[in-house]
């Protein structure tokens, strides 16, 4: 036993106590010191409500300073936090709740805040073994039904001190954060990192270009989505004299084109950094920090992290398209309550199926080329069409519906439906649209398919199986029309 991730975070922050931690948009900072006294709140807090070692906490709150004192007091309790999407919609967090079983769901932000000024704080940190559950992350799959992939103490531990090895995080640094903190990406890769280095965090309420921009100066660090980087790249004022300071700007959850990646070179001065990874294994692979980081492939296995590729009956190849596959203290133990789930992400060597498809090349340098699975990233959050087309399929005047992700200039994929009306409805047009829509409003609003398509027949196989990939290339310009 020892005193798990927040153990290891703690002893960071012990020689940090008056360093400036989070700076928010009002121009207050809140010091490493300040914020562990407000996570010794939220731990004695969570106790008062019954929440004990091991017991699930979910939470769904706008970002905020308190917020990340909850994470961290649920870590210093040794209880699981579950962080939940702010979008998902009541019916969704119902499902979720019903799923973890938590002790507690935190939703309001007034009751945090009050919860926090009341209560008595709980200055140790709790016992925790490297194998015991620190996180649970919620991901949708290929049957629609969400999976919880559970994160370990050791796993969050070994991923931070690995990702601020490579990217060489000082102290000294400013990360400049506008992501969401409901995410393996701007809770577990950027706040991680940079709390073990005790360096301080531009702590923005959501991304907006202007924002990021006016904030760029104090920079040395920024990571985001490649949306983020997209939109920057609409504005003036990303450019090399913005991001004088700025060491690192670091891309993931999706995949960065090669054009968006010279063109933020070209402006900005600074090679991207993109990297790989994924809720069920946190980050896989990096670019290097020092030496090429090359446009349109995500780097080398990190360090102590192996990486293989391997075809359908299981050869592992080099130079040719594969499944990609993953072991190492990165990899969590399986999904909650879900052995079959589970089971059947591992290879019976015990390796990790991430379900994406990619190439290594000789001096194992990683290139993403699709997805086993239909799943669809849009604007750096995944959504499975399956989910979608079950509820479209269910009305009356569909005969039958196929959600793809198509090319799109600021979401990089965009949710679209395409649906066979039944014979001789009325309104194939935008009246069965706004119908279709109506039927969806129990799903979080990024999943809403951002158009719907009208066709007489899907493509199909000689087999029957509805061919997305035809769509997909079909209508590979919709949106860019
Ligand atoms: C918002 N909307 C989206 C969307 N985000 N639609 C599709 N895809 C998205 N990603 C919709 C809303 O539903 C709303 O629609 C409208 O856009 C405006 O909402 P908003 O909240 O004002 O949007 P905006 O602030 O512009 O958000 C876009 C974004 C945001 C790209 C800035 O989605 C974002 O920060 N994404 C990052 C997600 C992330 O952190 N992913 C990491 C996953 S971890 P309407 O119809 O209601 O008007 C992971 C592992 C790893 O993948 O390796 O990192």
């Amino acid at each position: 036993m020892d005193d798990g991730f927040f153990g290891l975070l703690r002893r960071r922050f012990e020689r940090a106590m008056d360093r400036p931690f989070l700076r928010v948009p009002d121009g207050a900072t809140v010091t490493y010191g300040e914020m562990d006294e407000r996570s010794a709140l939220a731990a004695g807090w969570l106790r008062s409500l019954g929440v004990a070692a091991g017991d699930r906490v979910v939470v769904q709150l706008p970002k905020s300073v308190d917020g990340v004192a909850l994470y961290l007091g649920v870590l210093r309790l040794g209880a699981v936090y579950v962080p939940l999407n702010t979008a998902y919609t009541p019916a969704e967090v119902e499902w979720f709740v019903a799923d973890a079983e938590p002790a507690a769901v935190v939703q309001d932000a007034g009751s945090l805040a009050r919860g926090l000024d009341r209560s008595q704080p709980v200055g140790g940190v709790l016992e925790r073994g490297p194998d015991d559950l620190a996180a649970l992350v919620y991901t949708s799959g290929t049957t629609g039904r969400p999976k919880g992939a559970m994160l370990t103490h050791h796993n969050l531990a070994s991923n931070a001190v690995t990702l601020q090895q490579a990217w060489a995080f000082q102290s000294s640094d400013v990360l400049l954060h506008a992501l969401p903190i409901f995410h393996v990406h701007g809770l577990m890769v950027a706040l991680h990192t940079a709390m073990l280095s005790a360096c301080e965090v531009i702590f923005l309420e959501r991304f907006d270009g202007r924002e990021v921009i006016a904030s760029l100066p104090d920079a040395t660090v920024m990571m985001g989505v490649p949306t983020h980087y997209s939109r920057l790249m609409t504005l003036e004022g990303f450019d090399a004299t913005a991001c004088s300071r700025v060491r690192l700007l670091i891309s993931g959850s999706a995949p960065m084109t090669a054009e968006l990646h010279r063109a933020v070179a070209g402006r900005t001065g600074c090679s991207v950094l993109e990297r790989y990874g994924m809720s069920e294994a946190l980050m896989i692979t990096s670019n290097p920090y020092d030496g090429a980081r090359v446009a349109g492939t995500v780097g080398f296995a990190l360090p102590g992290i192996e990486v293989r590729v391997c075809t359908d009956d299981g050869a592992e190849v080099e130079g040719r398209a594969g499944m990609v596959q993953v072991r190492g203290p990165n990899v969590g133990p399986g999904y909650w309550r879900r052995s079959d789930a589970t089971s059947e992400s591992r290879t019976t060597d015990g390796w990790f199926i991430t379900g994406d498809v990619g190439r290594l090349d000789g001096a194992g340098r990683l290139t993403l080329e699709g997805r086993a699975t239909d799943m669809i990233i849009s604007g750096g959050l995944n959504v499975y069409p399956v989910e979608i087309e079950q509820i479209l399929d269910a009305h009356p005047a569909v005969v039958e519906s196929a959600v793809v992700g198509l090319a799109h200039p600021d979401l990089g994929e965009a949710v679209t439906a395409f649906v066979v009306p039944e014979p001789g409805t009325s309104g194939a047009g935008d009246g069965l649209t706004r119908e279709l829509a109506g039927t969806l409003t129990d799903m979080a609003r990024f999943k809403h398919p951002k158009r719907f398509v009208t066709v007489e027949q899907l493509p199909r196989n000689a087999m029957g199986k509805v061919l997305k990939a035809e769509l997909r290339r079909q209508y590979a310009d919709l949106f860019s029309k």
